[in-house]
């Protein structure tokens, strides 16, 4: 029994009496939440009523919980929604509310997702918490972990899982073939029997493989045949099935532009295929040419997505979403928001955020990303107008699209606690709860989930949420300054490497010399930033009007240029660099006090990582200091040790 996740722990019997009304009883989904009624400890001994109603309000996920007469009821007009309203409401319960007045819940996204980086022969891209628990030697695994994961994203209203990695090689180009659809059906059984839908990635070359097609032009007509026939015989199997995610023309991955072909070209030939079926492309926008020459002062990653994808608009079918990065580089601590929200009224589009802390301090420094990610959800685009914020693009309100969403690149695998760090389970957890409902607050959705895994001790729920909520600007502080990222190591992209990416032929660069660093984005630069609408394009174009964390995102600055903090570059970055990692040691501190107050085990496990954290916090202090120290000979006004 993996128990160390927010969910309620179960018993045989709890002894409720439930009633259902209008269910398929036959329903796999019904069976499951009734088991989960019946056996969730918090509800031992009380009355639930669980009605499939027809309120049109409510649609297919929403629901409506309440105590009447002594007797809990459930409301929702499918069984999918059951299933979320059962979890939410045992949750509900052990967290006391009391549900005298309803509550009434329907998610804001229509797609609320997890992107697995899962490889099949176990390992997973960018995963810090252990080896896959869906592959192990190029095999799919089925277990009880795989139960009580989707139990777990089923409890947060998650609706769509991608399992595999979008580079898509190996083992994994047979996931749409003869040697796994079985399996792969099973697993996707398991998975709507929570009311969730399993989605693959996939190989876009994968007809080259073919020696009677041997290409993967999306305008050959044996490539469309190839796929109009794959997407038969996987719906043949599989005739829930959700749809693929794909990731073309990017790191090395082939795609349309291989055949001179657009990205439209290759997403609709796919769109085209699945479409009989009801499936849906997922269509990246993660493309960039990644090998930029440093002496190619044209050329500017951040702008990639939108140059490749702009004039496309309205050009996508209507069973295409795209699928934006939160920035325009990749999951740095900090980026501007991308330029892609808001751009593109005709076509569909959802976000992709990472709550694998890839950049983040892979799960090994805490770093609750919640508030990051409400940040961006709440930026206003102007795209129609002032208060044309990310969320309702994202959400489709903005331009009425029905196909819209969320999406994170996972942090889970099969270590005991699933996400290697303890407190990592929290952005999981708050991920969820953030794409049912974007207007949650931070504070909000991290007592929850500290109640709900640990317990509701007035000092385990005050430091817990104390350190959750200092853990990501902290970890902004010691890492790169002020918008600049890439400061770590190229190859695993942890810990401090200030030069690592400059002289490395990854084509993301700082140009730090000793008097000046970054990448001038404005109009007189790459143009980045007259990507953006009035009143941003305006706000970007200029040092005076930039917001500090993005100075040098945006502009390439003199070192003692004063920010409107009124410290000087160089001081900023001796000062946040001093703070962050004196930051950690008072969240280490809040964390010792926590002994005997939760689990030996997890107060060890967690101890064990601060302990590296504090270390590790003061080397990126130190290197980035020193290295800034070094181009520029600034000593620091407050005379702390620079080497
Ligand atoms: C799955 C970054 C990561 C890659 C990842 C890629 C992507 O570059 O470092 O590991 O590949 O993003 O999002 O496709």
């Amino acid at each position: 029994m993996y128990s160390n996740l927010w969910l309620d722990e179960k018993v045989k019997d709890n002894g409720a009496s439930v009633e259902l009304n209008g269910y398929d009883e036959a329903s796999k989904r019904v069976i499951n939440a009734l088991n989960e009624l019946k056996t969730s400890k918090a509800l031992s001994g009380l009355k639930i009523k669980a009605s499939c109603s027809k309120v049109p309000a409510l649609s297919d996920e929403g629901y409506r919980l309440a105590f009447e007469n002594g007797v809990y009821t459930i409301f929702t007009n499918t069984d999918a929604a059951l299933v979320y309203a059962v979890f939410r409401l045992i949750n509900l319960i052990r967290l006391k509310a009391d549900l005298k007045d309803p509550i009434t819940e329907i998610p804001k996204n229509p797609l609320r997702m997890l992107n697995h980086w899962d490889n099949m022969d176990g390992s997973i891209e960018r995963g810090y918490s252990g080896d896959s628990f869906f592959f192990e030697d190029n095999d799919i695994v089925i277990n009880e972990r795989t139960t009580d994961y989707v139990r777990a994203v089923a409890s947060l209203g998650y609706n769509g899982v991608v399992i595999n990695n979008v580079n898509v090689k190996g083992a994994a180009c047979d996931l749409i073939n003869e040697r796994f659809i079985g399996k792969v059906k099973e697993l996707s059984d398991l998975f709507a029997s929570y009311g969730v839908k399993l989605y693959l990635s996939l190989n876009y070359a994968a007809p080259i493989e073919d020696e009677t097609v041997k290409s993967a032009d999306p305008f050959d007509e044996k490539v469309i045949a190839w796929w109009q026939k794959k997407m038969a015989y996987i719906y043949e199997n599989i005739p829930d099935f959700a749809g693929f995610l794909v990731k073309a023309d990017s790191e090395g991955r082939p795609g349309p532009f291989t055949y001179g072909r657009t990205q439209a070209d290759g997403a609709n030939m796919l769109a085209k295929a699945i479409n009989p079926y009801g499936g849906i492309i997922i269509w990246r926008c993660f493309v960039y040419n990644c090998k930029q020459d440093w002496r190619d002062l044209k050329t500017d990653r951040a702008r990639a997505a939108y140059d490749y994808f702009h004039d496309l608009d309205g050009e996508f079918l209507d069973n295409v979403i795209l699928q934006i990065k939160n920035g325009p580089m990749d999951f740095q601590v900090r980026e501007p928001v991308a330029p892609l929200f808001g751009d593109m009224s005709s076509t569909n589009q959802m976000i992709e955020f990472q709550i694998a802390q890839e950049y983040t301090g892979q799960q090994r420094h805490v770093c609750y990303l919640i508030p990051w990610f409400k940040e961006v959800l709440s930026f206003d685009t102007y795209a129609v107008g002032e208060g044309s914020n990310v969320k309702d693009i994202v959400s489709g309100k903005t331009f009425s699209r029905k196909l819209a969403g969320m999406c994170a690149v996972t942090n889970t695998g099969n270590d005991f606690n699933w996400t290697g760090h303890d407190l990592a389970a929290a952005n999981l957890y708050g991920f969820g709860r953030l794409c049912f409902n974007p207007d949650l607050s931070s504070e909000e959705i991290a007592e929850e989930w500290i109640k709900l895994t640990f317990n509701d001790d007035t000092k385990v729920v005050s430091n817990i949420k104390t350190i959750l909520m200092m853990s990501w600007p902290a970890y902004e502080k010691y890492n790169a300054p002020l918008g600049i990222g890439w400061m770590c190591s190229p190859a695993y992209h942890y810990g401090p490497d200030p030069d690592g990416y400059e002289y490395s032929v990854w084509g993301t660069y700082h140009k730090a010399d000793h008097k000046y660093i970054g990448v001038e984005r404005n109009s007189t630069g790459t143009g980045y930033s007259t990507l953006y609408r009035e009143p941003l394009k305006t706000m970007y174009e200029k040092p005076e009007t930039t917001p500090d964390e993005l100075m040098l995102f945006f502009h390439r600055m003199p070192y003692d240029y004063k920010l409107k903090s009124g410290k000087t570059i160089i001081q900023h970055v001796y000062d946040t660099h001093f703070e962050g990692a004196e930051d950690v040691e008072k969240m280490n501190a809040l964390w010792l006090e926590l002994k005997g107050l939760v689990s030996e085990d997890s107060f060890d496990r967690v101890k064990e990582r601060f302990d590296h954290q504090v270390w590790h916090s003061k080397e990126w202090r130190d290197v980035i200091n020193s290295y800034f120290y070094r181009k520029t000979l600034i000593p620091d006004e407050k005379g702390r040790p620079l080497y």
